[in-house]
């Protein structure tokens, strides 16, 4: 392990108790071959703050005394209180091993769902990944997402089987029990981890052989063999496995863990067997022939001790037994010295048997000594990056890798090289912006002062103490009384104190700077220097148009003309990030996981920096969660509002999740991932960045609205006939006629809305279908597609041409294929390809369908076919078609049940006409009076042509479109915005309306004795149980369930409660449902009165919602007040 290295001056100090002295730290750095970057990842609770503070404590920084107690690196007060970890940090360690000194960037993340943004962070700067299963709990749902995320970003992952002192002591498993149970863990994760190779295999396939198509070298007929890939892809070093060196098994709490290695080489010396062959053979169905002393195969089959059970897991039971069980003196003698293991007096003698167990163990077994030995030797090192993690991080959203400028590419060779070389170029990713207390900052700290310092500083004391004697004396000759004496006293108290008070470092002047952002990062090429002139590349930022823009070989400290997405700054200050502590150093070189100061007001939350304009921007991170819980926030004293407004700000910017804004109506919005995150941003806001009393309202629970078909059984499961079925539409019609119908609204009994606009020249039908739900989610899941999509369209309309991924082709053409298949039937035809566009913001889930008869505008898909890429279909897009499309956008984002977002609704323009005064076109479909009058009306006032644009006249001479636009086209359509829009919203009411709540699945482990209490809380809640099933090998039963958003504020406290903390919910938002009932229902068939009463004031959840919502928005509540009571009773007496 490190030695204490002496060092001088005031940084000896600091690290006086640490073991190796940052001057060691900064000459590691750069050598990049020995470094390695890590994060630690696991679901919940698993240990991995436990582990940490193991290798933190190996470093001498705690005390090993402190190991599991303290949990170093969850520095925030909250994260103590909880027990959980809600924000990643780092801390560089040193590790000596085979003569190398190694340096290791070490990342805790956090293990709840609600923080699994800080998990992208945290993977993002890393090259590898230690995960850690609990070995009673097992793969848990976040050991999925990690294993996913780690996947997603390449890196290469170890594990750790943590806890499996929890077999001894609490399952009480036997030796041979608890190697089967550790058997069934590896093979969990494995297959986690196979499942994630085999669909990667299969794409990069599929890319292949596409490639391949296109260039023609594959006949097309030919059928290609999936599992072909699979056979040749090497997945070897892929799974985890103790002989691969690979897995570790340990117990954080007590210190102890180890490889198999480790007891290969103890009894290789031991027993005199080759150590390779034990590697082999210790993991496995292998036995120990003693008469032959020889290792056989077989040990299942005839009943023998396999020799993982024999030589490893009875030995460490053994332990336990003696130490922890039965607490023998004797045994524990005996143990110690077949070990040969020496333990303090002090450690034997305590009364608490866990202090002697941590001491033996950390001689015998120590954790850190495995875990840092595995990482050193099977993590990559920065100079080890793969190519093809390069190619990933480099090329954003469409773009290919290789469509991207020549000096752009070449720089994959500096990513490759990670050279820190003088003119190496910059390149450094900043994941997250974390805010620190400016006055923690090293440069503000009050430091301690050396030992010549202190002896400086007593020398002048004594000396001005001396001078003050002296005049004191003079002073008081002739009055030799005590006051003077007391006086001194008084004097060299202030004395000292002015003293004091010279150390204290100036206070930084400004209060507003109580904060200060550090950028969380990592240099992937170059070095990052202190004071070094840098530019700072935007997401959007595109290198192509960069380098067009600036002169050849600019660098950030010249001046340049302003390009999109580019900005310049200088660093201020660049920090070894300590976990709760930053050093400051000079420079930091390629390879490394650093601090940037100076960067707060150039990035937001994450950023690519670089010294070449060439470099293009990182890839966005992976984001597993998607925020959903929002609250609206308010000072409490309304004069502090701009207080709460910056303090909003910085929240934003210190959290990689959370989001901040303001609504239309003025309301401060808070988007938090969940309960438990909400509750971390709103302390944050309250004691940091805003620092006033605030208040928050009550979870807004987001719902989405949408229509239904009607419906074929009544409210108490009657079939409705034909007759019913006509009440029903009779009285929504009624509703329209007498409510909505006007001059201008026309609806039809087949809900088919036509509207006019108040001008009378524009003239829209409408009509709202349910989608089918299998769309919706297709929809829903593919919106980041969809958004795609919907940019390679914009581009094609403007004449640019850019270069799609053949990736990303084939997953719109499969996107398409998809809805042609869920989309069959009369009803359906054409509608894929006649799609007009999604909304609400273009790629939500609902979908705006051209039934227009004889409009050929562009197809939706006409980045898939080739040939006509070039648009010769552009001159058929007409002027109205933009405001259709943004009448559909407004109509989407808020509909008429409680102004949310609609979805699952497809809203067809089946007819649109758009008078024109001047014009020798008349409509010639509908020559209605209604349009002569408007005419007629407005003749006089507007002069003008008018727009005309006539879906039967498609070759229409495009001239006269030029001209008539001049003078109406603002308010043409503008209105035809606004009659769209209200059309839409005719056309939704005239279905049967639903509200759609969203759902949280969430996964409980409980033991059978509070499973009981589980449902309970379950039921009251309006959960739905999925599934529900045993751990294998354990007591513990998992519940899967699903569980409205809006039933979820305070669920996983009750369950707490309920069950004494035995069972701890996680959840995570899953999808959004259909509320079946009716929120406008009214009792309409004779049953339903008998049933319901006249007014149905009974409980109906979807109107409680509704209204609830409405209510908050300030919206008029159509409140029944129980009018008739008595009536009702009387009613369901007579029955
Ligand atoms: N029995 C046992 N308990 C452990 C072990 N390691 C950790 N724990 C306990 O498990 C709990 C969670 O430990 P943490 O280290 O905070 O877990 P974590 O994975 O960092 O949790 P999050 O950061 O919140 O995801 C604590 O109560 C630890 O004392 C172990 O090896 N054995
Ligand atoms: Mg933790």
């Amino acid at each position: 392990m490190s030695i204490n290295v002496s060092h001088s001056g005031f940084q000896s100090e600091r690290f006086a108790m640490r073991h190796t002295s940052l001057d060691k730290l900064i000459e590691l750095q750069k050598n990049p071959a020995n470094i390695r970057n890590l994060c630690i990842l696991a679901h919940v609770d698993h240990g991995k703050t436990t582990l940490a503070d193991c290798l933190v404590a190996s470093n001498g920084i705690i005390s090993s005394r402190q190991v599991g107690k303290l949990r170093y690196l969850d520095s925030r007060e909250d994260e103590q209180i909880r027990g959980i970890t809600m924000k990643s940090s780092a801390i560089s360690l040193h590790y000596q091993e085979g003569g190398q000194d190694y340096l290791l960037n070490l990342i805790d993340s956090p293990g709840h769902v609600d923080f699994s943004s800080e998990v992208s962070t945290a993977v993002r700067l890393c090259d590898g990944a230690v995960v850690v299963v609990d070995a009673v709990e097992g793969v848990c749902p976040q050991t999925q997402v990690v294993l996913r995320q780690a996947w997603l970003e390449n890196i290469r992952p170890v594990l750790v089987i943590n806890k499996v002192d929890r077999l001894i002591m609490e399952l009480k498993l036997t030796p041979q029990e608890a190697y089967t149970h550790l058997q069934k863990i590896m093979e969990q994760v494995n297959a986690v981890t196979g499942t994630l190779f085999t669909s990667r295999v299969m794409e990069e396939q599929a890319e292949k052989t596409k490639d391949e198509k296109g260039s023609g070298t594959l006949p097309e007929d030919q059928v290609y063999d999936w599992s072909a890939g699979l056979d040749e892809a090497d997945d070897s070093n892929l799974y985890f496995s103790p002989d691969q060196g690979n897995l570790i098994f340990a117990s954080a709490i007590d210190g102890w863990g180890f490889s198999i290695q480790h007891f290969a080489h103890i009894y290789s010396e031991r027993m005199g067997i080759n150590a390779e062959v034990l590697r082999k053979t210790l993991w496995g169905d292998f036995y120990l022939n003693a008469k032959a002393k020889k290792i056989m195969k077989g040990a299942q089959f005839k009943g023998k001790k396999p020799l993982f059970v024999q030589l490893v897991l009875d030995n460490i039971w053994s332990l336990y037994d003696a130490v922890v069980i039965r607490k023998d003196k004797e045994k524990v003698d005996k143990v110690l010295s077949s070990l040969g293991v020496k333990v303090m007096a002090r450690d034997s003698r305590h009364s608490d048997p866990k202090v002697l167990l941590s001491a033996i163990c950390s001689q015998w077994l120590p954790v850190s000594q495995a875990v840092l030995s595995m990482v050193c030797n099977k993590l990559p090192s920065p100079l080890q990056i793969a190519a093809e993690r390069v190619e990933k991080l480099m090329s954003v959203g469409v773009r290919r890798f290789d469509t991207l400028p020549e000096s752009t590419q070449a720089l994959k060779n500096a990513f490759l090289q990670c050279s820190s070389n003088e003119n190496a170029p910059v390149i450094v990713f900043v994941s997250k912006m974390f805010a620190v207390d400016t006055k923690s900052l090293p440069q503000n700290r009050q430091r301690p002062l050396t030992q010549a310092e202190i002896a400086q500083r007593r020398e002048l004391t004594r000396q001005r103490h001396a001078e003050r004697m002296a005049t004191e004396q003079t002073a008081a000759v002739g009055h030799k009384n005590h006051a003077g004496n007391n006086q001194l006293n008084i004097q060299m108290g202030e004395l000292s104190k002015d003293d004091m008070e010279n150390q204290v470092p100036k206070e930084s002047k400004e209060e507003e700077q109580s904060e200060t952002f550090i950028a969380f990062a990592r240099v992937y090429s170059g070095v990052m220097k202190r004071g070094q002139r840098i530019f700072i590349l935007g997401p959007k930022y595109d290198p192509a148009q960069g380098l067009s823009m600036l002169p050849e070989q600019c660098s950030a400290s010249d001046t340049f003309p302003e390009v999109p997405h580019l900005s310049c700054c200088s660093i201020e200050n660049v920090y070894l990030i300590m976990g709760r502590e930053l050093e400051e150093l000079e420079q930091v070189p390629s390879g490394n996981v650093l601090g940037i100061q100076g960067l707060e007001e150039f990035i937001l939350k994450s950023a690519t920096i670089s010294t070449t304009p060439a470099c293009p921007p990182f890839t966005p991170l992976n984001f597993e969660a998607s925020p959903i819980v929002r609250v609206a926030v308010e000072p409490k004293h309304p004069s502090e509002m701009p207080k709460l407004v910056r303090g909003m700000r910085l929240l934003n910017q210190a959290d990689p999740c959370a989001e901040v804004l303001i609504q239309e109506t003025g309301e401060h919005v808070l988007v938090t991932a969940g309960e438990v995150h909400l509750q971390r941003c709103l302390d944050d806001l309250k004691d940091r960045f805003a620092k006033i009393e605030i208040s928050a309202s009550k979870p807004i629970i987001p719902f989405r609205e949408t229509v239904v078909r009607p419906p074929k059984v009544d409210m108490v499961n009657e079939d409705l006939g034909k007759q019913h079925k006509v009440a029903v539409i009779h009285q929504v019609k009624e509703d329209y006629y007498h409510d909505r119908s006007s001059e201008t609204l026309h609806v039809d009994s087949s809900g088919l809305v036509t509207l006019t606009t108040p001008n009378k020249l524009a003239t829209v039908s409408v009509r709202a279908i349910p989608l089918p739900q299998e769309v919706t989610c297709l929809l829903e899941k593919s919106s980041a597609l969809i958004r795609t999509l919907e940019q390679v369209n914009m581009s094609l309309k403007e004449g640019r041409n850019i270069d799609v991924s053949v990736r990303t082709l084939e997953a719109i053409a499969d996107f398409k294929a998809q809805l042609e298949r869920m989309l069959q039937g009369r009803k359906w035809r054409n509608a894929v390809e006649n799609i007009w566009a999604f909304g609400p913001r273009r790629c939500g889930p609902n979908i705006l369908l051209n039934k227009l008869e004889g409009y050929q505008r562009p197809s939706l898909w006409q980045c898939l076919c080739r040939e006509d890429k070039n648009g010769a279909q552009a001159p058929n897009t007409r002027e109205f078609d933009n405001s259709i499309v943004s009448g559909f956008q407004l109509a989407t984002l808020s509909g008429p049940m409680c102004e949310e977002p609609l979805m699952g609704v497809v809203f067809s323009i089946e007819r649109c006409d758009i008078q024109s005064l001047n014009s020798p076109y008349q409509n010639n479909l509908e020559e209605s009076s209604t349009f002569q009058e408007a005419s007629r009306a407005n003749k006089a006032e507007e002069n003008a042509d008018a727009l005309e644009v006539n879906p039967t006249e498609p070759s229409q001479d495009r001239r006269s479109l030029e001209t008539t636009s001049a003078g109406c086209y603002g308010p043409v359509s503008g209105q035809l915005i606004a009659a769209v829009k209200e059309a839409c919203r005719h056309a939704f009411q005239a279905q049967p309306q639903r509200l759609m709540a969203a759902m949280y699945t969430c996964e409980i482990m409980a033991t059978a004795e509070v499973l009981g209490r589980v449902y309970g809380v379950l039921g009251k809640r309006e959960g739905r149980i999925l599934q529900e099933e045993m751990k294998e090998g354990t007591e513990i039963f998992i519940i899967k369930a699903v569980l409205p958003v809006a039933e979820s504020f305070g669920f996983a406290d009750e369950i707490r409660k309920r069950t004494s903390g035995l069972a701890s919910p996680q959840m995570v938002f899953s999808h959004w449902e259909v509320i079946s009932s009716d929120p406008f229902w009214v009792p309409t068939t004779e049953e339903e009165y008998l049933h319901f009463g006249e007014k149905a004031d009974s409980t109906n959840q979807a109107l409680k919602y509704m209204n609830a919502v409405r209510r908050r928005k300030g919206l008029y509540v159509e409140e029944k007040i129980v009018e008739h009571a008595e009536k009702q009773r009387t009613l369901s007496k007579n029955k």
